[in-house]
């Protein structure tokens, strides 16, 4: 059943139209699907799984920018969650997998789109990749997230120019000013920004010197 898109943000739905890399859950591209369809629960029930990025910035004085998701959003509208998440695109650049590169353009490209962070100021070579995740979770009824996520840290002070399309609110916090924001039952975080939170954010943060000590490109942690 083809869903109704006709009640959502007009900008929002033509972002559906994004192409995203389809794989296996080891990783392995296995074709491409629009952003539409790799978010419909009906097809994510069948197993369709896509790629994508999860960017955690934090300041010279190591406070972590969060974002709150605009209310124009499909997927996870109004929920306060970590700098930036999106997906390599199935393109020429965006598809290298040499050093995480592709995931590292698209994560600079969307830096840029959704907080207005200029590429100057979050140089390719400064994302520090960690790790992968391999996670489900539904949004509301029909859509959801099925991702193998690419974990990066960047340090940077930056100037932003924010999308009110993509993001409705941001704040730098510490790492205790975040543990009251998830003890606060009004504050709504993201499913996929909770899951890092209980596993690895804490412990990569008071490392955040020393973080290739971190690192673990092989494993895919199943979440
Ligand atoms: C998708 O993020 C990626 C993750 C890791 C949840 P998103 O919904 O913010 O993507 P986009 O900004 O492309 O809509
Ligand atoms: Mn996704």
């Amino acid at each position: 059943m083809a869903p109704d898109l006709k009640n959502y943000d007009e900008e929002q739905v033509r972002l559906m139209e994004e192409m995203c890399i389809v794989i296996d859950e080891n990783d392995n591209r296995i074709g491409a699907d629009s952003k539409k369809t790799c978010h419909l629960m009906e097809n994510i029930n069948k197993g369709l799984l896509h790629r994508a990025f999860s960017v955690f910035l934090f300041d010279s004085q190591n406070r972590l920018l969060l974002q709150q998701r605009a209310t124009e959003k499909i997927t996870f509208p109004d929920m306060w969650t970590n700098t930036c998440c999106s997906h390599p695109l199935n393109t020429a650049s965006e598809l290298i997998e040499e050093e995480q590169l592709g995931a590292r353009t698209a994560a600079q490209r969307k830096l840029d789109h959704e907080l207005g962070i200029k590429a100057e100021q979050v140089p390719l070579d400064n994302f520090n990749f960690l790790t992968r995740i391999h996670y489900l979770a539904p949004s509301d009824g029909m859509w959801g997230e099925h991702e193998i996520d690419y974990i990066f840290i960047i340090k940077a002070d930056i100037d932003m120019n924010v999308n009110p399309n993509e993001v409705r609110d941001s704040r730098y916090v510490t790492a205790d000013e975040l543990r009251a924001m998830f003890e606060d039952p009004n504050v709504k975080m993201t499913p996929w920004f909770k899951l890092i939170c209980e596993t690895f954010l804490f412990k990569w943060w008071a490392s955040l010197d020393n973080l290739e000590a971190q690192r673990d490109v092989k494993t895919i942690h199943r979440l």
